[in-house]
């Protein structure tokens, strides 16, 4: 599956366009101050640091004035060309067989990162927790930030010119969400209208978090021969337990439930790339920032195989 399976490339967005507060950009910098580089070199991984990728040459030349609402989309253009530029850094790495670990930075990068897999994992299948659906499109969105559409554009049902460059060729059968329980009426008409399998922080209750994985990879991966792309939001933990996020919902996973969710997905021995989005350590108190980091460091440490040692 990997050509290089020891190695992890790890790539650390300092994005924020895709929202509106000030922060989620340093989500990197501090899980890597955190020592989560260290961490992975100890699960016997080689880490290939990618650094911090900042896009100001982007950001000075796609400026709010050049860069008006396209309909309700907000800072469409900044948004299109940094994805763009992280999706071609993922397919890079993904090329060499690489792992790819994308560290956000807000997520409207999961059409980056996931838009990079694809191209080298045709068959690849996505599990996207959070306790949003990100399938807003440029008619359904409300507040027009990016951050709540990138699936939409992965699906190829958002058709806008300045995202030609996204293909859409995730099929809606290769989809499942974990942890939802903040939706939009125009989000939910659309996971209907094209059947996919989401499964809520009611099928967390109602069936534990063992079951509701075991149904989300026998839904999207029944043999489980497919790569699978697992996309992390942090927000999907209730904020008790990573306060310090963009967009917090009460009544999220636990912790243990998101380690679960990435110990599992490990255990497949399929998972080939790994984002972790929307840490935004300036929007609470040091302390609370602390907390929701090592929760980062501990998900991604555990899909990367911790508890299998
Ligand atoms: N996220 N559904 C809301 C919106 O603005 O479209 C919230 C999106 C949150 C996005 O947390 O990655
Ligand atoms: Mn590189
Ligand atoms: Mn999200
Ligand atoms: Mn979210």
């Amino acid at each position: 599956l990997l050509k290089d399976p020891k190695t992890v490339a790890v790539i650390g967005c300092q994005f924020r366009g895709g929202q509106g507060k000030m922060g989620v950009e340093q989500g990197p910098v501090h899980l890597v101050n955190a020592g989560l580089l260290g961490q992975i070199k100890e699960l016997g991984w080689n880490v290939r640091w990618d650094g911090y990728q900042s896009y100001e040459h982007l950001e000075e030349k796609i400026t709010v004035e050049t860069d008006p609402n396209i309909g309700r989309m907000r800072r469409p253009r900044l948004v299109s060309n940094v994805c763009e530029e992280v999706s071609k850094t993922v397919e890079q790495h993904a090329k060499e067989g690489q792992f790819v670990l994308t560290l956000g930075g807000d997520h409207s990068l999961g059409m980056a990162t996931i838009g990079g897999t694809l191209e080298v994992y045709p068959e690849l299948c996505v599990v996207w927790v959070d306790a949003h659906a990100d399938i807003n499109t440029p008619e359904t969105t409300d507040l027009g930030w990016l951050h709540g559409m990138p699936v939409s554009f992965l699906l190829g049902i958002s058709n806008v010119p300045e995202y030609s460059w996204t293909k859409g060729k995730l099929h809606p059968s290769r989809i499942a969400y974990i942890g939802l329980r903040d939706i939009e009426a125009g989000e939910k008409a659309t996971l209907k209208k094209l059947g996919i399998k989401t499964f809520s922080m009611h099928h967390v209750d109602k069936y534990g978090i063992g079951g509701v994985v075991k149904m989300a990879l026998d839904a999207i991966n029944p043999t489980r021969e497919r790569p699978i792309h697992l996309s992390f939001d942090i927000d999907s933990l209730d904020p008790q337990f990573a306060p310090s996020t963009g967009t917090p919902v009460w009544g999220g996973l636990t912790f243990r439930e998101g380690r679960y969710i990435c110990e599992a997905v490990c255990e497949t021995g399929k998972l080939i790339a790994m984002d972790l989005v929307e840490v935004n350590p300036c929007l609470t108190d040091p302390a609370s920032a602390k907390r929701t980091v090592a929760a980062g460091c501990a998900l991604v440490r555990a899909a990367l195989g911790e508890e299998l040692l």
